[in-house]
């Protein structure tokens, strides 16, 4: 399946409708992947959020490395980007996020406007809005309906007296260029192509093994400590029994295994893209 197809035409109308949302936000909260926080960007987006507050989200923070995203956050803060951690596992993240928006209302919100804050969240399929806006439901004050001058059809979700959520998150689609494929692939923001799941499985091996985490694989699989991602996959084929018929490691059902067992969470916390230094 080509990346084409899985990303349809609709693009340039899920703008449209994304145009005409942030009519009525004041802060975009823009969801990265904490474990690719490049990939899982689209910078085209920049043009949109023109006069807007603008938070990052490092999402799913409970499968990154908690200090590499201490990390992205003190770059972001060097940037002048407000940028927060978040994950729908830990009570925390929550509590931090309310306080801070709590703490920064005087800044967030437009001057001589006398009504809750209102809130978006945005980001690139998979990423976690559903999760997100449902996870804030849970917490919420009340949901409220239609209210005048506000686009029909969209539904609120009032968190606090002073802070409101739209109820339909704002998609976007990751900016796709050779080198941003795999880890898009690899965290299911995307489907492997069945040509590339090879790859980007070597890829996540590596990885591994160059943050010293070839622990984390051992442990998992039963099997010998390596240096080479080829190798390990060798051996995790034959641990697994992805063989084919004349005995050889099948490394397409090998990768496959080692891809649903990362997006599972079986692998242990990784951040596969690290801040600049
Ligand atoms: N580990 C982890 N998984 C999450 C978190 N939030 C969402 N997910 C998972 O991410 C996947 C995609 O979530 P979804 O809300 O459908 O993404 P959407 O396409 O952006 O709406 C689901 O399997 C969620 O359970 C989180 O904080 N941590
Ligand atoms: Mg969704």
């Amino acid at each position: 399946m080509t990346t084409g197809q899985w990303y349809p035409g609709s693009m340039s109308k899920a703008l449209n409708v994304l145009r005409q949302d942030l009519k009525i936000i004041d802060l975009v909260v823009e969801l990265l992947d904490a474990r690719i926080p490049i990939s899982s960007r689209n910078p085209a987006i920049k043009g949109l959020l023109e006069g807007k507050k603008h938070l990052l989200l490092l999402h799913k923070a409970d499968r990154a490395e908690e200090a590499v995203t201490g990390r992205w956050l003190a770059h972001f803060q060097g940037m002048d980007q407000r940028a927060m951690s978040f994950s729908v596992h830990h009570k925390r993240y929550l509590k931090h996020f309310l306080q801070y928006l709590k703490n920064q209302e005087h800044n967030l919100r437009p001057t001589r406007i006398k009504r809750p804050l209102r809130m978006i969240f945005i980001g690139i399929p998979n990423v976690g809005k559903s999760t997100l806006i449902n996870y804030f439901v849970h917490k919420a004050v009340t949901r409220t309906g239609n209210q005048p001058g506000v686009t029909r059809g969209r539904q609120w979700i009032r968190i606090t007296p002073g802070l409101e959520l739209l109820d339909t998150p704002g998609i976007l689609w990751p900016k796709i260029s050779e080198t941003s494929t795999w880890p898009l692939a690899a965290v299911g923001a995307m489907p492997p192509s069945r040509l590339d799941q090879q790859g980007i499985a070597l890829w996540l091996l590596e990885t591994y093994l160059q943050k010293g985490k070839e622990e984390n694989l051992a442990e998992r699989y039963k099997v010998l400590k390596t240096d080479s991602a080829q190798k390990m996959l060798t051996y995790i084929g034959q641990s697994h029994g992805c063989l084919q018929a004349a005995g050889e490691v099948d490394f397409e059902r090998a990768s496959g295994l080692v891809l649903r067992d990362f997006q599972a969470g079986l692998l242990g916390r990784i951040t596969l893209e690290d801040p600049p230094n």
